[in-house]
């Protein structure tokens, strides 16, 4: 960092610290998740306030409920988000839509919390929005609800920075719901940094008649390199719903690309009928745009395309690029976040830029009827070219997957995903690769590691390492050869989802860990993997989770997940798994196929979460090398 800019980022901090906060105070509001002893001690504490609670009312004869809602209550399924022109933003796929919530305590509420996930202090948070690196400064924008833990009407822009994603720094909102053009919503949107230096914010505003529009916004001091400060374009709205597109079928604005006359584009997802589309629009200064007269791409039958991300990759070096780049060795990545089943669809293909069309490598692998980024909950990502590090990352929202009665207790709901940098695969050219930044190693403790176990079929084996609430797991696994060659083929399909889960027994599998599992294994949460052999001979794998057991708990979604997982000639099956507390983030074959799951045990918690190698095959035995780290928190700190 250039010293000028040190000391401006020191007089804009202490400039706000000094009016909130008395003297020998910092300005900074560490709010770190409890330690495991923080907790042991205020259990202590919530026991002798329990005890003396209990005494009170046995001697009054009342009967107190320990959970925190009064006992159970019953919870019915409320829409957000669908009646105000955005995709369902609350939990639908519990089985049913109305119930009686299991009496959770404040001791399994507080657990939930992650430690090295990043979360708003408190409230609704969802899409990630402008992510980018600035002046030494990795910062964070996303949908944040100030008003309380569910999606509400007035969407602002949350804010966060970080210099290497390990220490955070929460910042004062960024953009609120102020000018007509959007005061129903500060919707997605994307950032741009010029060759110039000036940075562009492009979001959505839902109007004061819930038109969908486009407005420009860029920082009051571009020497700040903390960008507290947004100031929004006057002429706003920059862009509306073109002639023919429904007022609420327009939004999510891009990051910008040059093009080889010096024009910027963007472009922006709708729907035409059931035609999901991403229109795309050229301007010189952000202010005025023309719309060009092809879409970028169109794919029938998948709605409405919300945060559509275009980017491209290399096709010959891990190296990330600037999202202007285009040329040989250069594909490009289309991304759309599908309304109507909430899941992050990608394809990889070439960018035409003279007739401005994107065209998949595989008609089959198009944009929302062919791959996933995440094959459990992860939507509405984002991507960023760090020019920092040279690499893109992306994020993603991961929201909760419990009752919204039981978030407003919690107080908060949604994570955000682990960054994951975002490569193309070179070896299958099929697929990208998603794996965790390496700054989040820096979270690892000392690791224990158990080589070559074998788990024969049908076996469960504990792995003793004390607490596992908070851990990055890397597991190898080979299955034994003559098991793998003597396995009948089958003509049925395998599918993680309606296949039977970590309780369905076949040959080859399934077979990989229990994490968030108490000791009894009441609880567990399976990541597995499972082979089948085709009626060619040929092998098939399946990266799955099966959250089944996850919970005591019937108000959480159990749903199992999955998908097939590219495995070439000659490699060991392996897998990596982040496990945060409700979070559970699942990387099979250095992150072909990735899984997210929200978890919510009601035993398996604290030093009860443990981890176990399983395999629950009929006939072959696989010999596991596994090594488990517990990990630190991140810090994260308030400028207040
Ligand atoms: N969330 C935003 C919209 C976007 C949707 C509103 C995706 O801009 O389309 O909170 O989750």
């Amino acid at each position: 960092m250039a010293p000028q800019e040190a000391t401006g980022f020191l007089l804009q901090f202490q400039g706000r610290a000094s009016s909130l906060t008395g003297p020998g105070m910092t300005g900074h509001n560490r709010h770190r998740r409890p330690s495991v002893k923080d907790v042991s001690i205020s259990r202590l504490g919530l026991l002798l306030v329990a005890i003396f609670i209990g005494l009170l009312s046995h001697a009054s004869g009342q009967d107190k409920s320990r959970s925190l809602a009064n006992g159970p209550v019953d919870w019915k399924h409320v829409s957000r988000g669908k009646l105000h022109g955005v995709s369902e933003k609350s939990m639908v796929t519990l089985a049913s839509t109305s119930g009686r919530s299991f009496p959770w305590t404040s001791n399994m509420l507080a657990w939930q919390r992650t430690g090295f996930h990043f979360q708003p202090e408190k409230n609704w948070m969802n899409d990630p929005n402008g992510p980018m690196f600035y002046k030494g400064y990795y910062h964070i924008f996303y949908q944040y609800n100030p008003e309380g833990a569910q999606w509400g009407k007035k969407i602002v822009w949350g804010h966060a920075a970080s210099r290497d994603f390990v220490e955070w720094t929460h910042l004062p909102l960024a953009m609120v719901a102020d000018h007509w053009y959007d005061v129903n919503g500060v919707w997605s949107g994307s950032t741009t940094i010029l060759p110039n230096g000036q940075v562009i914010l492009l979001y959505t505003g839902s109007t004061n008649n819930s038109v969908q529009c486009q407005n420009l916004a860029y920082p009051a001091n571009l020497s700040d390199p903390l960008l507290i400060d947004w100031v929004k374009y006057p002429n706003n709205p920059v862009l509306t719903p073109p002639p023919g597109i429904n007022n609420t079928d327009f939004r999510d604005p891009t990051t910008a690309w040059q093009t080889s006359t010096g024009k910027w584009r963007i472009t922006i997802g709708s729907k035409v009928r059931r035609t999901g589309t991403a229109f795309v629009y050229e301007t010189e200064d952000f202010k005025k745009y023309q719309i060009l007269s092809r879409p970028l791409h169109t794919v029938d039958g998948t709605g409405m395309w919300e945060c559509v991300d275009f980017f491209p990759v290399s096709t010959h070096s891990n190296i990330g690029l600037n999202t202007s780049t285009n040329g040989d060795g250069v594909r490009h990545v289309m991304k759309a976040s599908l309304d109507d089943d909430r899941h992050d669809y990608y394809a990889i293909g070439t960018y035409n830029e003279a007739n401005n069309t994107w065209v998949p490598d595989n008609p089959k692998i198009d944009v929302g009827v062919g791959i996933r980024y995440d094959y459990g909950v992860f939507y509405a990502s984002k991507s960023f070219y760090d020019q920092n590090k040279k690499r893109r990352i992306l994020w993603g929202w991961i929201r909760e997957t419990d009752t919204e009665h039981v978030d407003v207790m919690k107080g908060w709901a949604s994570v955000q995903s682990i960054p994951r940098t975002l490569v193309l695969d070179q070896k299958t050219g099929t697929n990208i690769l998603q794996w965790p930044i390496e700054e989040i190693d820096r979270l690892r403790l000392d690791g224990k590691q158990f080589k070559n176990v074998e788990v024969k079929a049908g076996s469960v084996i504990p792995l003793a390492v004390k607490s596992t609430s908070q851990a990055d797991i890397v597991a190898e696994f080979q299955i034994d050869k003559a098991a793998l060659e003597a396995a009948p083929p089958s003509a049925e399909g395998f599918n993680c989802t309606n296949s039977g889960g970590a309780a369905q027994r076949g040959a080859l599998g399934p077979f990989g860990l229990l994490v968030l599992a108490d000791h009894m294994r009441q609880e567990q949460t399976s990541v597995h993997f499972y082979v089948s052999k085709s009626t060619d001979g040929s092998l098939k794998t399946s990266f799955c989770t099966d959250q089944s057991r996850s919970s005591n708990a019937d108000d959480v979604d159990k749903q199992v997940y999955g998908s097939f997982v590219p495995v070439l000639e000659g490699e060991k099956l392996w897998m990596r798994i982040l496990v945060d507390h409700s979070i559970v983030e699942g990387f099979a074959q250095g992150g072909r196929t990735c899984i997210t799951s929200r978890v919510y045990p009601t035993r398996a918690i604290y030093d009860n979460a443990q981890v176990f190698l399983f395999n629950n095959a009929t006939k072959a035995s696989v010999v596991v090398s596994v090594k488990i780290w517990p990990m630190k928190s991140m810090s994260i700190t308030t400028l207040r």
